[in-house]
């Protein structure tokens, strides 16, 4: 019997230097709503994790940088029941900065990302992942003010 599909728990982080955040491109199965977009690091939350854990960890699986100062920001609902393999996700948003400001990013997992780059806030790449696009549109700013 097929499984019913339930929502799970994403964890994205705005890492912010000077007026700068991390986002690298997106790569995933052709056809996926995601693929090829512009998205923060991040990833699912493991059973047992706090939200600053998960995104320290998914940071630096990803990125090899170390961030300090995590701090929750907002959550966002997002279902992608329209892409080819559906899903949904609750996507919890952090932000946090570099423990070495000198640290540069690696594109850990290159299967999975088309590498890593410092964006200005005031000139971001496009496309953006829809979520962040959404969540930007609508006003949404990471920085402390
Ligand atoms: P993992 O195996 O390392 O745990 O997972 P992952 O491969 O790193 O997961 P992911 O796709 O990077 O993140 C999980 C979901 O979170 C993603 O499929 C959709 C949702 N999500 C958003 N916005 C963002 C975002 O800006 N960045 C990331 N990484 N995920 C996001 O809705
Ligand atoms: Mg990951
Ligand atoms: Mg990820």
């Amino acid at each position: 019997m097929e499984k019913t599909p339930v929502p799970r728990v994403g964890v994205a982080v705005y890492i912010l230097k000077g007026n700068s955040v991390l986002l690298g491109r997106r790569l995933s199965s052709s056809g996926d709503s995601s693929h090829a977009t512009f998205a923060l690091p991040g990833g699912h939350l493991e059973f047992g994790e706090s939200f600053d854990e998960c995104g320290v960890r998914e940071v630096k699986e990803e990125t090899g940088l170390d961030i300090e100062k995590t701090e929750f920001l907002t959550v966002t609902n997002n279902p992608f029941v329209n892409d080819p393999k559906p899903s949904h996700y609750v996507v919890i948003f952090m932000r946090a900065v570099l423990s070495d400001p000198l640290q540069q990013p690696q594109n850990l997992e290159p299967s999975k990302c088309g590498g890593w780059d410092w964006y200005d806030w005031d000139d971001l790449p496009s496309p953006l992942f829809w979520p962040l696009e959404k969540m930007i549109k609508s006003g949404f700013n990471p920085f402390p003010v």
